[in-house]
């Protein structure tokens, strides 16, 4: 049988070919494929029967002439020939040399000193750059150092530096540097130029952060999709089930173009609601067992089309080490997720490479620290705080709140390379910036707000899904909230 429809195959294409048609590659990756589905001697006959100048039969042509039953099949097959994942994990933390107690922070605090004065140097005028115990009345002296306390007030601004050989306080006046100094988050490293003034105080001239320089972003050489999304809370009575499904549907039925070419999905943590998180979480359960609410996860997942590959970093609701960097679901909980191919687990932060777009995925724990210690950040827009992050090349550079880090040889939440996108959640609140071509976005919610956010004044955006579309970065947002689905463009509903 399998012989004869080979043969009927090869027939058919050397009729095509006599009369003068090239069947394109994919075309003929396609008729292998549904040879056995499709009666292709009627089918390409009536091809070419409408074909006009063009003498090449492309998949189109096939796709368009296919019998209404067989479409759903022919489709899903044009997906897999069309589109073959192209995505590089190009950094997972699963195994982080860790030195315990005091000792781990001196170095790791060294290592933050060491990799961001490398950083700072490329985009910094370092010349002449001296340790703090060198700082004098006599002379202007530039400094770099770690930011160790700062205080602003009407008109002034202190801030207290900290190297290895020691701290210095210094004021600033200027207008212009007080604004810098309120922005920068604590323990981040800056160069600072310190002079003394007449009532030898030392007086800050001019302080810089590391950030990062106008950056081309990497773009994708095909129309393709990216998902990018956080904190379902699934086993929360408060996941919002009915919208992530109608996700679902949507993907499944590939109506629109979007939903055709999207081929990624990017979970940054909290995809489950996790047990015993916070005071009375039981309460608020629906599932109450860990294994239980990702068996659930793996269920939904289990329904979006396998040609879209699923990447997942934890949160603070997944069970794993809460100190950052955070390693990748394991063990017995990672067991139901791993058994569909296509799903990665990530540690939190991760790098990952999608269609040549370099992501940067981090769930966003510390934002509620910067959020908390930088003047002028508000919850609503967490994408300014994670531009803050960015500039001070730091995931977590607020030390000692609520962001618990790993004390460890090497800071590896130093952000060493330029993200094209920075992905993060947490806050629940959708929202995205562009900073020097760098896409900042925080990836909301599919969680309705829980009583301690409604005590916490935080309201959240939940099923409101942004999907990139990676060949120009431009962000679009679907919302599954509501029966009327809209698509709208993120940037020009925040100009409104
Ligand atoms: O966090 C959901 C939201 O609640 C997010 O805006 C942070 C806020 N949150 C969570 N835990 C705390 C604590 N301990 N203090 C202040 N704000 C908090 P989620 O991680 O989904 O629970
Ligand atoms: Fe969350
Ligand atoms: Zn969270």
């Amino acid at each position: 049988m399998a012989a004869s429809r080979s043969d009927n195959l090869a027939q058919i294409i050397r009729e095509a070919v006599a009369k003068g048609y090239q069947i394109e590659p994919k075309a003929f990756d396609l008729m292998r494929q549904i040879s056995e589905s499709v009666d292709l001697d009627v089918l390409i006959n009536e091809v070419i029967r409408q074909k006009g100048e063009d003498r090449t039969i492309r998949v189109e042509d096939i796709e368009r002439l296919v019998k209404k039953e067989e479409k759903e099949v022919v489709k899903e097959i044009i997906c897999k020939i069309e589109e073959t994942p192209n995505f590089k994990i190009l950094s997972n933390i699963t195994k982080l040399k860790t030195v315990p107690g005091t000792t781990g922070y001196q170095h790791l605090f060294s290592s933050r000193y060491r990799k961001l004065l490398n950083l700072i140097k490329k985009r910094v005028d370092s010349s002449n750059l001296h340790t703090i115990s060198e700082v004098s009345a006599e002379r202007s002296t530039r400094v770099a150092g770690l930011v160790y306390s700062k205080s602003i007030r009407r008109g002034s601004a202190t801030i207290v530096l900290e190297d290895e050989t020691g701290r210095v306080e210094a004021t600033a006046f200027d207008p212009s540097v007080v604004k810098s100094i309120q922005e920068v988050p604590l323990d981040s490293l800056v160069v600072a130029t310190i002079s003394s003034s007449k009532k030898n105080i030392f007086v800050v001239e001019s302080i810089n952060l590391p950030d990062i320089p106008e950056h081309i972003p990497n773009t994708s050489k095909r129309r393709i999709y990216a998902a990018l999304t956080s904190d379902l809370h699934v086993g929360s009575k408060f996941f919002l089930k009915d919208a992530f499904q109608a996700f679902i549907k949507w993907l499944n039925r590939r109506e629109d173009e979007v939903a055709a070419h999207l081929r990624y999905l990017l979970i940054c943590g909290d995809a489950i609601d996790g047990v015993g998180v916070y005071p009375n979480q039981d309460k608020e359960l629906e599932i109450a067992d860990v294994i239980k609410q990702i068996t659930e996860l793996t269920k939904l997942l289990k329904l979006i089309p396998s040609y879209i590959e699923i990447f997942i970093c934890p949160g603070n609701h997944e069970p794993v080490r809460q100190a950052q960097p955070q390693p990748p679901i394991s063990g017995s909980f990672a067991e139901p997720l791993t058994k569909l191919p296509n799903i990665h687990l990530l540690s939190n932060p991760a790098w990952l490479e999608v269609e040549g777009v370099k992501i940067l995925m981090y769930h966003g724990r510390s934002l509620e620290d910067i959020l908390a210690t930088t003047a002028g950040l508000s919850v609503e827009r967490p994408a300014l705080a994670m531009k803050s992050l960015l500039k001070a090349r730091h995931l977590a550079p607020v030390y000692g709140r609520r962001t618990p880090i790993l004390p460890a040889e090497e800071d590896l939440l130093v952000i060493d390379e330029i993200p094209d996108i920075f992905q993060s959640g947490h806050v629940h609140i959708l929202d995205s910036e562009r900073y020097r071509g760098c896409l900042l976005l925080n990836t909301g919610t599919w969680q309705m707000q829980t009583s301690y956010q409604l005590d916490m004044g935080i309201v959240p955006t939940p099923a409101i899904l942004p999907v990139v579309d990676l060949s120009t970065l431009q962000v679009l947002t679907i919302d599954f909230s509501k029966q009327e689905r809209k698509q709208q463009d993120l940037e020009r509903t925040h100009l409104e």
